[in-house]
């Protein structure tokens, strides 16, 4: 049977800390999805259109690498039904470092009571990836530091671009 996992994110925009987990992944499985939360609520940098092309763009070397199959997909609406939808056994998540435990031991809790056949999976990056965040990656950028070594070469094109001119 094929193994099947699901990563949920909101990839604003995808970061070498992300990059790290979905090769680990990739590792594990014959089929990775990794799905792009739509997520207005976070008032997002990058449009989905835009996030779901930098993850796509950046995954097909790992997808060569590890022989899984890579699918890159938006999403809205509940986790635990979207993961049905795409069959898949389990949902992917990453852990940084305690900041991150109490929200995805929460969201992993309340996903079991939705739906006890779909087991979450907590991946760790390693230790250069491990501090990561979107969110720093933004901020820093806006600040006119240098976010090269966080983000990959793509994202990082990208990021600059927007960062200087946010409406684009
Ligand atoms: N190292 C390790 N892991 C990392 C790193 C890093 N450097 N950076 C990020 N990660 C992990 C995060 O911890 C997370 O697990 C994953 O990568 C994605 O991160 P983000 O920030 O891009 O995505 P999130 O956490 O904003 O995604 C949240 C969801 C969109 C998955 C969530 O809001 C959701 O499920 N929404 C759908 C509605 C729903 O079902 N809600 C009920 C949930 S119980």
């Amino acid at each position: 049977t094929e193994r099947v996992g699901l990563y949920p994110g909101t990839f604003d925009p995808v970061t070498n800390g992300h990059m790290d987990v979905i090769g680990r992944a990739a590792r594990l499985l014959d089929r990775l999805v990794i799905g792009v939360a739509i997520n207005t609520g976070k008032g997002p940098l990058f449009p989905l259109e835009e996030r779901v092309e930098l993850v796509r763009a950046e995954c097909g070397p790992i997808a060569e690498r590890t022989g899984a199959v890579i699918e890159v997909v938006p999403f809205e609406g509940l986790l635990i039904g979207f993961a049905q939808q795409v069959g898949a056994g389990m949902i992917v998540r990453g852990l940084r470092a305690v900041s991150d435990f109490d929200y995805e031991f929460q969201m992993a809790g309340m996903n079991r009571r939705l739906d006890q056949s779909i087991e979450t999976v907590f991946l760790m990056a390693s230790e250069t990836n491990q501090f990561i965040s979107s969110r720093f990656v933004k901020e820093i950028a806006r600040l006119g530091g240098d976010v090269s070594t966080f983000v990959p070469k793509l994202t990082l094109e990208r990021t600059l671009a927007r960062v200087r001119n946010p409406a684009a």
